[in-house]
């Protein structure tokens, strides 16, 4: 038998300076969609997501809260494996950089970055942004008429001046660019490689990679009055969660990840510094780094200053799990920003899964249940429309991989409705409720042709609302183990005589609640 090929998937690991917020779902709710669609279509996949622990933001903020660290990230560790749960979202490992292997991977990669000649020990005197973990070059920074200083994404900066190891990040620069050159997909979206190589070609200076000031964080092999500067370590999750350096682990073969995906604003982070540091300690790198862009609350930036931070939880509860991952994946294109509102959801919610899918399935099934004796009606002669119709579900699993090449999750879902939309036309125009009396036959042609359309939308949907798809597979009579992509187009045809469970509502409209009832 031929072995799945591998697909390892990675989110950003979470800082725990405080609960999740919606940002962190969505990125979530994306990249649980990737890791199913890739599972769906034959791959093994390992998909990774977790939480950044260490630090010296994670340390003052335990503080601030009474805690000592790992009391603290515990109880923030938890609340997002809840929401990971909450979500529908289906990782295989949630990772945290206090979780024991974590220690002996990272210093491992270390030492061979050591043994390359690349870390070296000086003094340290800049800007560093506790808010971003990141060092800024003065030109970076402006000061404000308040005297504060802000960094490059907007943060307060501090001035640091301590012992520091360093990194000789300026010797990568040209194998950086060589490698932008090289894998022209190595960052996407276009914009997000555009920036990146402009900073690259703008000129690096090494980088500080260890601090000694404050104690939460990995010790620095052999010099443990060091700790590494919480990138480093963070970074290093992904090589971790394949068992490294073990190359006898099991998922040792995942390795290089297939894609990271991350923010827009840690884009640096991740195709600057990482790949450096894994071309020095001579190992392979990740294939791609996708940057999302940023869910804004009605075109604002989400703060807790700004105090528009939304509970994820309360979220799902308000509208439903699924509802919240389409609407996510569906209103913004993935690699932009995109706004959240309450009317914008609602909107997706009674338009595109109440009427579009909703309606159709609860019609047609109807149907069958009250004219077919509830059984998968017998298909007859096509016409040119049942073939055409027939034709646009087999061809979508194409469409759907094209989109998938690119994560584009907004263009999958665009052409899966185009199919939806396409068999609500069909059913208008063959008016199969006329037929029963004239041509039952024709009727249940309709039928089924409408019914295995449903099937092959429900198994492709999958990915993005596993539930309720999950739900409409079963009105449809689709076995479990016949729910993958190796069962779309004719191979899985719909069984003629198969009966039905009795048909109900898989997405209700969204109402809204009565005035005091609370949102
Ligand atoms: O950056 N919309 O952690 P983090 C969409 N620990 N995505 C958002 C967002 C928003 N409003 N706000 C944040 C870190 N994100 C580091 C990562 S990885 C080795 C270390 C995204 O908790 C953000 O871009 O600040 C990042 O990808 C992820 O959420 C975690 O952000």
């Amino acid at each position: 038998m031929a072995t799945a090929p591998k697909f390892y998937l990675t989110t950003a690991i979470h800082y725990t300076n405080g609960p999740p917020h919606i940002g962190h779902a969505y990125e979530m709710v994306a990249s649980d969609a990737i890791a199913r669609f890739k599972r769906l279509d034959g791959y093994d996949v390992f998909a990774m997501t977790g939480t950044d622990e260490h630090g010296q933001k994670v340390q003052r903020t335990a503080a601030q809260n009474g805690l000592d660290p790992k009391a603290y990230v515990d109880q923030i560790a938890e609340r997002f494996k809840q929401m990971e749960q909450r979500l529908g979202c289906s990782f295989d490992r949630f990772i945290r950089t206090t979780d024991a292997d974590h220690l002996p991977s990272t210093q491992e990669l270390w030492r061979r970055m050591e043994a390359n000649g690349d870390i070296y020990l000086s003094k340290y005197a800049g800007w560093y942004s506790i808010r971003d973990e990141a060092f800024y070059g003065e030109e970076e920074t402006t000061l404000l008429a308040d005297g504060t200083r802000l960094g490059g994404q907007g943060t307060p900066v501090e001035w640091v001046e301590e012992e520091s190891y360093f990194f000789r990040l300026k010797s990568y620069q040209d194998r950086l660019l060589s490698l932008y050159e090289a894998v022209p997909d190595f960052i996407s979206p276009p914009t997000r490689r555009n920036e990146i190589v402009s900073f690259v070609k703008s000129g690096l200076e090494d980088l500080s990679i260890s601090r000694t000031t404050f104690d939460w964080g990995l010790p620095v092999p052999g010099d443990p009055k060091h700790v590494m500067y919480v990138w480093v370590d963070a970074l290093n999750n992904y090589l971790t969660g394949t068992g490294f350096p073990d190359p006898a682990d099991p998922r040792a073969h995942y390795w290089p990840a297939d894609v990271h995906i991350i923010g827009k604003d840690i884009v640096r982070f991740h195709t600057v510094y990482w790949p450096a540091f894994l071309m020095s300690a001579g190992l392979p790198l990740p294939k791609r780094v996708f940057g999302h862009g940023f869910l804004l609350s009605k075109g604002e930036k989400m703060s807790k200053s700004l105090g528009n931070v939304v509970d994820p939880f309360e979220l799902t509860d308000a509208y439903g799990v699924d509802q919240l991952r389409y609407f996510f994946l569906r209103e913004v294109s993935f690699g932009q920003d995109g706004n959240y509102s309450h009317e914008a959801i609602v909107g997706r919610i009674n338009a595109d899964l109440a009427n579009d899918l909703g309606n159709l399935a609860q019609r047609s099934l109807s149907m069958i249940a009250k004219n077919c004796e509830g059984r998968v009606p017998a298909c007859g002669a096509l016409t040119e429309g049942d073939d055409a119709m027939l034709g646009l579900a087999d061809g979508a699993l194409a469409k759907a991989r094209e989109a998938m090449q690119d994560f584009a999750l907004h263009s999958l879902l665009a052409e899966l409705w185009a199919v939806v939309a396409e068999a609500n036309r069909y059913f208008a125009a063959n008016e199969p409720w006329r037929l029963t009396k004239s041509d039952p036959a024709r009727r249940d042609t309709v039928l089924y042709v409408t019914a295995e359309v449903l099937r092959q939308v429900a198994i492709l949907v999958q990915p993005v609302m596993p539930e309720a798809c999950a739900k409409l597979l079963d009105l449809l009579g689709v076995a479990t183990d016949a729910r993958s992509f190796a069962a779309l187009g004719e191979a899985g045809r719909l069984t003629a005589g198969i009966s039905l469970p009795a048909p109900n509502g898989i997405f209700p409209r969204y109402i809204e609640p009565e005035a005091g009832e609370g949102a």
